[in-house]
């Protein structure tokens, strides 16, 4: 089933998430749309919280080199915590809450990452390149924060008056 993406500036992105209790049926279903979602708006990354649901879980499926998004390279990262990071590097990011719209943010280039997947199994993850920035953009949505939140002040107030515009001329 496909869910409707909330978008900025919808007050809900600033939700601090909850962790998540029950690994159950409801819990995958939930999983299941939430990918259905991504992939129908060619996102290679989603929180929860983007889909109304305040609980810490995110999603990513990164493409291959052909640029090919297959299932089996799905991630369903639950109650994640960053237990070690390394080096720095920068980004264009963009994301399905905030579309038509792509910034040079700064991410720790290498991370390691507990969580939990689907069924509350503990997990490890090494995760460099585009996952480790995919994974730090998504886990701010857990904390209600977006890639814009990051941007410098004259740069946010330029975003801020892009998206006026376009608001305007979509009315
Ligand atoms: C860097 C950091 C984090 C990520 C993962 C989360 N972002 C996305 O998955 C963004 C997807 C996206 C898709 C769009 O749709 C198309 O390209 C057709 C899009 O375009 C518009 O909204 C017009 C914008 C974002 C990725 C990279
Ligand atoms: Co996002």
């Amino acid at each position: 089933m496909l869910l409707p993406i909330i978008t900025y500036p919808n007050k809900l992105l600033k939700t601090l998430s909850a962790d998540v209790a029950m690994f159950d049926e409801q819990l995958h279903t939930f999983l299941d749309n939430m990918y259905e979602t991504m992939i129908n708006n060619n996102g290679i990354g989603l929180a929860a919280i983007q889909v109304a649901m305040p609980i810490r879980a995110l999603i990513l499926c990164i493409p291959d080199e052909e640029g090919n998004q297959d299932r089996s390279n799905l991630l369903e990262i639950i109650n994640p915590h960053i237990v070690n990071t390394r080096g720095k590097a920068t980004y264009q990011e963009g994301c399905l809450s905030v579309p038509g719209f792509y910034e040079d943010i700064e991410r720790y280039e290498s991370l390691t990452l507990h969580y939990h997947n689907r069924h509350g199994v503990q997990c490890t993850l090494e995760a460099d390149n585009l996952l480790s920035i995919a994974i730090q953009h998504e886990m701010d949505h857990l904390n209600g924060k977006l890639f814009i939140d990051h941007l410098s002040y004259s740069r946010r107030k330029k975003f801020e008056k892009e998206l006026k515009k376009v608001i305007k001329e979509k009315k």
